[in-house]
């Protein structure tokens, strides 16, 4: 009998249990939430027990695939996050759900579209760069709603211990507190760490550790520890590599002699910041190892929005963080569990932060019956038997950032993503560049728009934008009657 086939086997015959005790222990916030199969018991000591693998998470931010070693990168250097792409699976066209923080975190915990959740910018938000623009910010949401169902809860429910040590941001307002509703606690972490960028919070308590990634790397490594004998789930969001850009002198001077530190897109201190981020990645990594956990530790490496550092055109990704062109959106995503991802496999489908939730699930034997949750499981990618039927991703950004971004949605099928421009296309209206076509596999770097050459295909996408939104109701964009508009609009 395989190990698949007696896996199949126990399933059967434990699933009726099972049944009857999840539905015991799941909590009122799980409603709507069926667990089918799950948990096993029995398995030989030796033999690894797929169906309850630790999970680590790990989630940098604003880091774009050109800065690990692993995606090309020749100046920024990570060795222990290209060790994850050696020994498990690299996706080349994995998407954050949103170009900026806090809405692809609720993706993360959720599973759904930022437009469903109507959490569609960074807490607390860009409000202040909407002043006197052609459009009116919608009504969104500062916080994930307590009544959500997050992946820390589900986990939670069958067994797992769950932790959470870094950069949460899906606060009330981003206002963090012990036991103020919102925060990690409430929202199925058992064990909690919060952390914010340099100057924002509280300082770490260790020495040259701008950016908690120490601080952040120690509580994982005491987690892990201490729950060794048990099935976790550590996640751990690091501040790194966003701004501000600080980091250790020495370490800086490094990158200042290297080879190709001249270029724009080369930039010595983000590089140190990623040296230091990698190197917590190391640790962790290491401690897995040392305590004999790597075999059934399933670990995830992803970035929450794109970077905002070099210019387009040596990247190679157009734009960045706050755009929903590539470089914003198109993240690193690294997938390692030996037995069950073959070692340096790289896979080429369109996914998306909405994913990992139902990803998690299936990987323990559990599924949901939120027919919200927009996110496919991603295991048959992961086992390379099979593929997503899935025809499109879609975007929804109705904000104006100060980094200068006007509100958009996009929506990638297939080869081909458009990109729709809310202030040109204002009430069904459309004026010149509303919208921009481009065929990412002939031009990933999105500098041919073909509205013009595929009139038609333009139009269906578009078309199918609008219904999406409508489908997961999303917030709509009005004018803002306070401002003057000239010509078509
Ligand atoms: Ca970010």
């Amino acid at each position: 009998m395989t190990f698949e086939q007696k896996a199949m086997a126990v399933r059967m015959v434990s699933s009726i249990n099972e049944i009857r005790l999840v539905a015991a222990v799941m909590s009122r916030v799980l409603v709507g939430v069926a667990v089918v199969g799950g948990a096993l018991s029995g398995w030989a000591a030796d033999e690894p027990d797929r169906h309850r693998p630790n999970i680590v998470f790990i989630l940098a931010d604003d880091q774009g695939q050109h800065q690990l070693g692993c995606y090309g990168a020749e100046f920024y250097e990570t060795p222990h996050i290209d060790r994850l792409a050696a020994e498990g699976m690299k996706f080349t066209d994995a998407y954050a759900a949103c170009p900026v923080c806090s809405p692809t975190r609720a993706s993360i915990m959720t599973g759904k579209y930022p437009a469903r959740l109507h959490l569609t910018d960074y807490i607390p938000g860009s409000d202040a760069a909407a002043k006197d623009q052609k459009l009116q910010l919608p009504d969104w949401r500062k916080h994930l709603p307590q009544e959500e169902v997050t992946i820390a809860e589900v986990l939670k429910s069958v067994g797992y211990v769950t932790g959470h040590f870094g950069k949460w941001h899906l606060n009330h307002d981003k206002k963090y507190a012990p036991g103020r509703p919102g925060d990690p606690g409430s929202q199925g972490f058992d064990d909690v760490l919060t952390t914010e960028k340099p100057g924002a919070g509280p300082p770490s308590p260790y020495e040259d550790d701008a950016h908690h990634v120490r601080e952040i790397t120690e509580h994982a490594l005491a987690f892990i520890e201490t729950h060794r004998d048990r099935p976790f789930f550590c996640y751990l969001p690091h501040n790194s590599i966003h701004q501000p850009i600080a980091e250790r002198e020495e370490l800086i001077a490094r990158y200042r002699s290297k080879p190709g530190s001249d270029r724009a897109d080369h930039n010595p201190t983000v590089a140190a910041m990623a040296e230091t981020l990698d190197a917590g990645v190391g640790r962790v990594l290491d401690k897995l190892d040392a305590l004999g956990l790597s075999e059934n530790t399933l670990v995830i490496y992803f970035s929450d929005n794109g970077c905002m550092w070099g210019p387009d055109v040596l990247k190679p990704l157009r734009g960045g963080k706050a755009d929903l062109y590539e470089g914003g959106i198109r993240v690193p995503l690294l997938v390692r569990w030996p037995g069950v991802v073959a070692p340096g496999s790289m896979c080429d489908t369109p996914v998306t932060s909405i994913d990992f939730f139902p990803t998690l699930l299936e990987c323990i034997g559990q599924k949901t019956s939120d027919s919200d949750v927009d996110g496919m499981s991603l295991l048959p990618l992961l086992r390379q038997e099979g593929t997503l039927k899935r025809d499109a991703i879609y975007w929804h950004y109705p904000h104006y950032h100060s980094l200068g971004v006007a509100p958009s949605g996009a929506i990638r099928k297939g080869r081909y993503k458009l990109i729709e421009w809310f202030e040109k296309s204002i009430d069904g209206v459309e004026t010149p560049g509303a919208f921009e076509l481009f065929d990412l596999a002939s031009d990933p770097s999105e500098q041919r728009d073909l509205v013009h050459q595929r009139p038609d295909l333009a139009r269906q996408l578009a078309h199918d934008l609008a219904e999406w939104r409508g489908h997961v109701k999303a917030q709509d964009m009005a004018r803002n009657p306070g401002v003057r508009t000239v010509g078509g609009f």
